[in-house]
């Protein structure tokens, strides 16, 4: 409806619609109650003028008027508030089984991972109709990812990870914008989303070389750094079997549970330290300095990985046994 219309941009995403009508309700309530004031202003000042003969009366409050005046404006906020809240929620859980991508913010540049491991930079392909979830980090300073078609805009901040998910619904080719400024080129640090019919999208996915889905070079890493001669798949390893276990309750040696997510595997890698699982030793040595943002990623997505591969492949020395790629969830 507004696609020639400038004040907005295209409406590419589920979320758009829900954010735009809440954006055109407080715009039309802000003109109707700006105007309504504005007219009583100029109807009083002309009806209650001077004259001759005419004397002001006070009055001396009234709770009927008050009641009226107190209720009304409370109900309008509430609905905004509890729209708005409505929107919230929704824009910031990612659906489950959404696809994944993982994002690296650098002055001045995108990068970004698709699970299949495919590698981009400043361009992200994506297909129509999917939820996609994207787990950003910077590898500098604070960035903002922010596409105005789908109506997302997510800080990326360093040193963690942040989310952000759409699904996009109209195949196209849409801006992607830094929206924190982040030095001399932050407005050079544009790219751009092509969202492509799902069949487009899998000749995309099989044009593209690839060394392997993200998780398998996780796995690679995971044997390279010496993980795997800690972790293991049975219990005899000297840290936990990591199997299975993202977003699940992990019990923590000063008592408290945490669940395993992104971030939590984040700093258990980087700083292990700052959180010990119960019933193990704090022997594991820090790898922050030591591994990349894509390294960390990588390692991310594989342990991610290992919760569709249940079995572990007990008494194996490593998670997986040797050859086995751990299987990235179908785009379809
Ligand atoms: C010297 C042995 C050792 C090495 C090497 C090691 N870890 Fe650990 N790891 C541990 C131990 C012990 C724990 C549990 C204590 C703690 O939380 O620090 C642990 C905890 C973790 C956790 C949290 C697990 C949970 O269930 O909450 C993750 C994730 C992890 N390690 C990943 C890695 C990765 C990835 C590597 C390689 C880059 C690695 N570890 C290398 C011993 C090791
Ligand atoms: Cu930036």
């Amino acid at each position: 409806m507004f696609d020639n219309f400038p004040l907005w941009p295209a409406r590419a995403s589920t979320t758009a619609g829900n954010v735009d009508a809440l954006y055109i309700f407080l715009v039309v309530l802000s003109t109707f109650m700006s105007v309504a004031i504005f007219v009583m202003i100029l109807a009083f000042a002309a009806k209650y003028r001077r004259r001759p003969g005419h004397a002001a009366e006070q009055i001396e409050g009234s709770t009927i008027l008050e009641i009226t005046w107190s209720v009304i404006p409370f109900g309008v906020f509430v609905v905004i508030f509890v729209w708005g809240a409505v929107i919230f929620f929704q824009e910031r859980t990612p659906p489950r089984g959404a696809t994944e991508i993982y994002v690296v913010a650098k002055q001045w540049m995108w990068k970004l991972e698709h699970e299949e491991g495919h590698r981009e930079i400043n361009e992200l392909h994506v297909p129509v109709g999917r939820d996609v979830k994207m787990i950003l980090t910077s590898q500098d300073v604070i960035h903002s990812f922010y596409v105005p078609a789908f109506r997302i805009k997510q800080d990326v901040v360093p040193g963690r990870y942040t989310t952000a998910w759409f699904r996009p619904t109209r195949p196209g080719t849409y801006h992607l914008f830094c929206a924190e400024y982040c030095g001399t080129q932050h407005s050079g640090m544009i790219g751009q989303v092509v969202v492509l019919e799902p069949s487009q999208y899998e000749a995309w996915l099989s044009g593209g070389g690839t060394t392997g889905s993200l998780a398998s070079t996780g796995q690679a890493l995971f044997q390279q750094l010496g993980c795997s001669t800690c972790h293991r798949s049975d219990t005899q390893g000297r840290g936990p079997n990591l199997a299975g276990t993202f977003g699940k309750p992990v019990l923590l040696d000063d008592g408290q549970t945490v669940i395993e997510d992104e971030n939590y595997i984040r700093e258990s890698i980087l700083n292990p330290s700052a959180k010990i699982v119960s019933g193990f030793k704090p022997i594991m040595p820090p790898f922050q300095g030591i591994v990349s943002e894509e390294q960390l990623n990588a390692l991310v997505a594989y342990i991610k990985s290992l919760n569709q591969n249940p079995s572990g492949a007990a008494g194996s020395p490593t998670l997986l046994p040797a050859g086995t790629q751990p299987q990235a969830p179908k785009v379809q």
